[in-house]
């Protein structure tokens, strides 16, 4: 965790701010999409291919982020390459995404969603959220378990291929979303827009081997695996970038 961690900040470093399409410039480089630029590097998994088993199996885990995943990221490559988006932030791409064809929308998604995901999986981090996400989830739900219900109905009921998540929008307040295919709620073109901080996956390549069409409980056993600890330091870099 520690090393993607130096790599992000040193790649942020390198990238400098990101501008949302107001021209609003973001007030940190400790945000991913704020600070990844081309050529574009998956971080690695911050676990062992088999360390989410029960609840995600050691060949999905390895087929989704050595084939998807890197997939994405070739042809995401193989889009900018030549282009003057080589020299753009990921984060400016997201926030005019809608004027780029479709390959660079569709790959950049699949690169950056993918890198959330890992990033926020774990069967040793927190379980439960604590502190200031915790406060600001119950304020915004009720409750953590009302909150769990909210999202877990985003991503069962979204049709076909995508993506729900828990963001913060720009005006630094929780919301539940949910998006098409490799749409994420940083890109101009999605109906609700903010800086994720926790998402699932709900391609059917990300479940279909262990689950099968039981979408809902590859959901539920998602709980088991997400790291709070990184959820948290994702909300305090959203914080900081507004
Ligand atoms: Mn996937």
């Amino acid at each position: 965790m520690k090393k993607i961690l130096l790599l992000v900040i040193g790649l942020g470093l390198l990238a400098g701010c990101g501008k949302l399409e107001n021209n609003k410039q973001f007030n940190t480089t400790e945000y991913g999409a704020t600070m990844l630029k081309y050529p574009y590097e998956r971080a690695g998994l911050p676990f062992r291919l088999n360390d989410l088993e029960p609840y995600m199996d050691t060949k999905t885990v390895d087929i989704h982020y050595n084939k998807h995943h890197k997939g994405y990221t070739d042809k995401l490559n193989a889009a900018i390459a030549g282009t003057d988006l080589e020299k753009k932030s990921l984060i400016e791409i997201f926030r005019n995404i809608s004027q780029y064809p479709d390959a660079v929308l569709n790959n950049s998604g699949g690169f950056y969603n993918h890198e959330l995901f890992w990033a926020q999986l774990s069967q040793d981090g927190a379980k439960k959220p604590t502190g200031k996400l915790a406060e600001e989830i119950d304020k915004t739900f009720e409750s953590f378990e009302t909150f769990q219900k909210v999202f877990e109905s985003a991503a069962a009921s979204r049709f076909g291929s995508g993506w729900a998540w828990l963001s913060v929008d720009f005006n630094g307040r929780l919301f539940v979303s949910s998006t098409p295919n490799q749409v994420n709620p940083l890109m101009d073109v999605a109906e609700e827009q903010g800086f994720p901080i926790l998402c699932i996956d709900v391609w059917e390549h990300a479940y279909y081997l262990l689950y099968q069409n039981r979408r809902p409980e590859y959901i539920k056993n998602f709980w088991n695996i997400v790291n709070w600890d990184v959820v948290a330091e994702n909300y305090e870099n959203a914080l900081k970038a507004l």
